[in-house]
């Protein structure tokens, strides 16, 4: 039995005893039956979700980025004219910090890399270094693709650019060096978006869908499906634009955060197995 499969059990059980609080929308406890991924004829793990906890988020952040660190969140947000980082107190979703940029970029995923956070655009090819703590630029960096999502498993940054690609790069030079294509019963899984590196996995958004797609980062393997129909928030409901979109994760405390583009609420959440 491997780590992660132990970890998943753990995390089930935890879901079967903890996650029952009444006061969550019934369609989201704990125990409900959740509709399965629909969209593949995935024989990989399937999961649904049970709510642990519900935070405000700001609903105007159109959400390209999110990563805990130390208890808060930081957060890139998108639109030309509105996109900027911010720090965010978890409990009340409060802005504590933010940076604009210019206007004329789109603002993409963002990542923590030691001291620095680094922000991708969509489709200016260029990418901004900043310090983490007092958002002050220290530079840019490129790539040849458009960008959307980016983590790093300690090791070498990981990107995504809307296809099925993520792609690996040498934090130090930028430089692509090498990458994997996520692929699942000969069908390409594109639209991969904002990423997470989670216990030895990347885990993305899929725009336009409600499911995250967990990814053996070797060899682009899918590993597993997060299915988090009825997730996003009812007053968000009529917003086209308002995906799931942002992935978090507390590693020491083992806590998962999603959120959407223009979401009421970040979510905490645990995976239910379904298969
Ligand atoms: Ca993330």
């Amino acid at each position: 039995m491997n780590k992660l499969f132990s970890a998943l059990t753990i995390l089930m059980l935890l879901a079967l005893s903890a996650c029952d609080n009444p006061s969550i929308s019934a369609s989201t406890g704990c125990g409900e039956t959740a509709s399965a991924v629909t969209s593949n004829d995935s024989s990989a793990d399937v999961y649904s979700f049970c709510i642990v906890n519900t935070y405000d988020h700001d609903s105007s952040a159109f959400t390209q980025g999110l990563v805990y660190h130390e208890g808060v969140f930081y957060e890139g947000t998108g639109l030309r004219g509105q996109s900027n980082i911010r720090k965010v107190e978890i409990e009340t979703g409060d802005v504590l910090q933010t940076r604009d940029i210019n206007a004329q970029f789109f603002g993409e995923g963002i990542t923590l890399w030691n001291d620095q956070l680094l922000q991708l655009t969509w489709q200016a090819e260029k990418g901004f270094i900043y310090d983490r703590e007092t958002f002050e630029s220290q530079g840019e960096f490129s790539y040849p693709t458009e960008g959307w999502g980016i983590t790093h498993d300690g090791i070498k940054l990981m990107m995504s650019d809307g296809s099925n690609a993520i792609f690996y790069l040498d934090p130090d030079t930028f430089d692509i060096t090498s990458g994997v294509e996520v692929v699942e019963n000969g069908q390409q899984i594109n639209r991969l978006n904002e990423l997470e590196y989670i216990n030895g996995e990347i885990w993305a958004n899929v725009w336009l869908t409600n499911n995250i797609v967990r990814i053996d980062p070797e060899n682009g393997n899918v590993i597993g499906w997060l299915d988090l129909t009825g997730l996003k928030p009812t007053s968000d409901l009529n917003n086209r634009d308002a995906v799931l979109n942002g992935i978090a994760y507390d590693v020491e405390n083992d806590r998962l955060f999603v959120t959407g583009k223009l979401w009421s609420k970040v979510f905490e959440i645990q995976l239910v197995p379904q298969n």
